[in-house]
C-alpha cells in the first residue's frame, strides 16, 4: 500500500479548531471510530489548555458512541447535520452548545455539491479494502461517502478488519450529477445496480491510513412487547386487506421501514403474516428483523444504505455472504432514499410518530414541541413519494401520562397531505380521501387510547365552526397540562 500510515492520534493532529469534517456511514454502521475519539481528545487538550476547539460536522445520519458520543462529551460540535440518536450530543443541543439543523437525508450530499453548505476539509472514511489507485470499499454503511471524499481536500481511512474485504460486491455507489445535467436514476426495482462496488478518489487526497479492528457500535433492540406485537398486526392485516382489495397489487410492492423498536416489530410481524407474500425492501436502513425474514425466505431481497444491525447478526451475515450480497445492496444515501426512486417503485412506507393529531399532522422529531429527539431521519423522503404512506406509533407515552394522539402536533415533520394511514396499538385511521373532521372522527375512532376518547371528542365539539375545527386557544392544552401536571388527562377545554 503507498499511503502513509499513521495512529489515530497522528491523523487528528490534523485537524483545527473550526475546521469541516464529513464523516461516513449511516447510523453507527459504517463510521469511523478511532480517528473522531482521537478528534474528542485533542478537543479535551486544547480546553483544557484553555484555547478553542471545535469542529463543525455532516454525517450520513446517526452514529456511533466513539463519533457522536465522543465530540459530543468533549463538547468539540461547533454544528452538525443530519439525524442524530445520542444521548450526549443530545444533551448539547438541547441546550444550544452544537448547532444542530435538521435535514432530509436524500438532500444532504446534494446540498454539499450546490454549495448550500460550506464544504468539508477532510473526509473520514471507514472502509474494508483500499487499493493503490484509490478504490475505497465502504464497510456496513455507505451515507454520505462518496461525495465527502470528492469536496473534500484531504481524506482519512480507518480501514477497518473487523469488516472483510470480500464485502466489496454489496456496495453500489451512484452519484448523480447535478442540475441541469442529472439524467434520470436507473433504478427500475430495488435489486437494479446502477453504480461501481466501489468508491474512486483520487489517491493524492489521502493523507493517511489509519488501521484499527473495530466491532460496529449498533444497539441491540428491545424486545417486541405486547404494544409494538399489536402495532405490528394491525399494519400486516391492513396491508393485506389492501391486497385483497386490489389496492396493493397482489405481487405486492417494496416496503420501507423506519429505525427503531417499533419498526424492528412491525417488520417481524410482516413476515409472521401467512397474507403477505415474500416481499422486498427499498429502505435506508436494514435492521435485525430483515436478516431473519430473508434468511426464512420472507424478505426476497433489501436495498438499503446501512446493515444497522447488532454485531451477533452482522457477523451471520459475513459468515454467509454469498448468500447476503445476492440478496443485498447498499448506496448512497441519496440513491437509497431519492424521491425519483421511492415514487417510481410505488413504496409501502412505514415511519413512527412521537406523536400525530387528529388530522393526521405527524411529530417524529420534537418532544412536547422543543426539545429535539432524534431528527426526521429519511421519514419524509419516503413519505411525501410513498404508493402509501403509514405511520405508526404507540397510543400513549410515559405510562399513559401522554396520549400520542393529541388537537395539534407541538412540531410538524409530515403534514395531514402525506400521512395517509396512522396505526396504533388500538386500530388503523384511514384517512385516504377524508375532510378534517372526517380524519378527525376516524382518528380518535380508531387510534386514540380509551381513555382519552372523551378527552379529544370534548376538545372536537368545543372548537369552532369550520374546514379544520382548530381551536387556536387550548389546542395545546394537553400538553400544558403535562408540563404543568405531569399528565395529559388533567387538559382543560
Ligand atoms: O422514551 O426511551 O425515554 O422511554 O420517545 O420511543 O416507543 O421506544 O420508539 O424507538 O421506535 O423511536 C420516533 C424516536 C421512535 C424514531 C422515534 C418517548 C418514549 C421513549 C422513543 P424513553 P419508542 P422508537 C428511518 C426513518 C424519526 C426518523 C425516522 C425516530 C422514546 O422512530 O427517530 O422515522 N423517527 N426515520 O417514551 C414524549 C411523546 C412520545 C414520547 C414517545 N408523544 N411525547 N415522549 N416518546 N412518544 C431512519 C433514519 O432516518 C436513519
Amino acid at each position: 500500500m503507498n499511503y502513509k500510515v499513521m495512529t489515530a492520534e497522528e491523523a487528528a493532529a490534523y485537524v483545527n479548531n473550526g475546521d469541516i469534517i464529513g464523516f461516513s456511514g449511516f447510523t453507527p454502521a459504517g463510521c469511523p471510530k478511532d480517528v473522531p475519539t482521537a478528534i474528542a481528545a485533542r478537543a479535551e487538550a486544547e480546553h483544557a489548555a484553555g484555547r478553542e476547539f471545535k469542529i463543525g460536522m455532516y454525517t450520513g445520519a446517526s452514529t456511533g458512541g466513539s463519533l457522536d458520543g465522543a465530540l459530543a462529551k468533549a463538547n468539540a460540535i461547533l454544528f452538525r447535520t443530519p439525524y442524530q440518536s445520542n444521548k450526549d450530543l443530545r444533551t448539547r443541543l438541547n441546550a444550544q452548545e452544537a448547532h444542530y439543523f435538521d435535514m432530509h437525508l436524500s438532500h444532504l450530499a446534494q446540498e454539499l455539491r450546490y454549495g448550500f453548505m460550506p464544504k468539508p476539509k477532510f473526509a473520514i472514511v471507514e472502509a474494508c479494502s483500499i487499493s493503490d489507485d484509490g478504490k475505497i470499499v465502504p464497510t456496513s454503511g455507505v451515507g454520505i461517502l462518496p461525495t465527502i471524499c470528492r469536496l473534500a481536500d484531504h481524506i482519512i481511512v480507518e480501514l477497518n478488519a473487523a469488516h472483510p474485504a470480500e464485502l466489496c460486491g454489496m456496495h453500489d455507489i451512484y452519484e448523480p450529477l447535478d442540475p441541469p445535467c442529472r439524467e434520470a436514476i436507473p433504478v427500475y426495482k430495488p435489486s437494479d445496480r446502477c453504480g461501481k462496488p466501489y468508491v474512486q478518489v483520487d489517491p493524492k487526497k489521502i493523507l493517511c491510513v489509519v488501521h484499527t479492528n473495530r466491532e460496529n457500535e449498533v444497539g441491540g433492540f428491545a424486545a417486541v412487547d405486547e404494544v409494538t406485537a399489536k402495532i405490528g398486526k394491525n399494519v400486516a392485516n391492513f396491508l393485506a386487506a389492501e391486497i385483497k382489495a386490489g389496492r396493493i397489487p397482489a405481487s405486492f410492492l417494496p416496503i420501507q421501514s423506519g429505525v427503531g423498536n417499533i419498526a424492528n416489530a412491525v417488520l417481524a410481524e410482516l413476515g409472521a403474516n401467512p397474507d403477505i407474500p415474500p416481499f422486498e425492501m427499498y429502505t435506508e436502513v436494514i435492521q435485525d428483523a430483515v436478516i431473519g425474514l430473508m434468511e426464512e425466505g420472507h424478505c426476497k431481497f433489501a436495498s438499503g444504505c446501512s446493515l444497522t444491525v447488532s454485531n451477533p447478526v452482522l457477523q451471520e451475515i459475513y459468515s454467509k455472504l454469498d448468500f447476503f450480497k445476492e440478496r443485498v445492496v447498499l448506496r448512497p444515501q441519496e440513491i437509497s432514499n431519492n424521491p425519483e426512486v421511492a415514487r417510481r417503485l410505488g413504496l409501502i412506507t412505514i415511519n413512527t410518530a412521537l406523536e400525530a393529531d387528529i388530522f393526521g399532522n405527524v411529530n417524529s422529531t420534537h418532544v412536547l414541541g422543543t426539545k429535539m429527539m432524534n431528527g426526521i431521519g429519511g421519514s419524509c423522503d419516503f413519505t411525501r413519494n410513498a404508493y402509501i404512506s403509514i405511520f405508526t406509533t404507540p397510543s400513549t407515552a410515559k405510562d399513559g401520562k401522554i396520549s400520542a394522539i393529541v388537537p395539534y402536533v407541538s412540531h410538524v415533520d409530515q403534514s395531514e397531505h402525506s400521512v395517509k394511514i396512522l396505526i396504533t396499538e388500538h386500530g388503523v385511521a384511514d384517512l385516504r380521501g377524508k375532510s378534517p373532521i372526517q380524519r378527525a372522527n376516524e382518528i380518535i375512532n380508531n387510534c386514540v387510547a380509551p381513555e382519552y376518547k372523551e378527552l379529544l371528542r370534548e376538545y372536537l365539539a368545543k372548537a369552532p365552526l369550520a374546514h379544520t375545527p382548530m381551536n387556536l386557544d387550548n389546542c395545546f392544552a394537553m400538553h400544558k397540562a403535562f408540563a404543568e401536571t405531569g399528565d395529559m388527562h388533567n387538559a382543560k377545554f
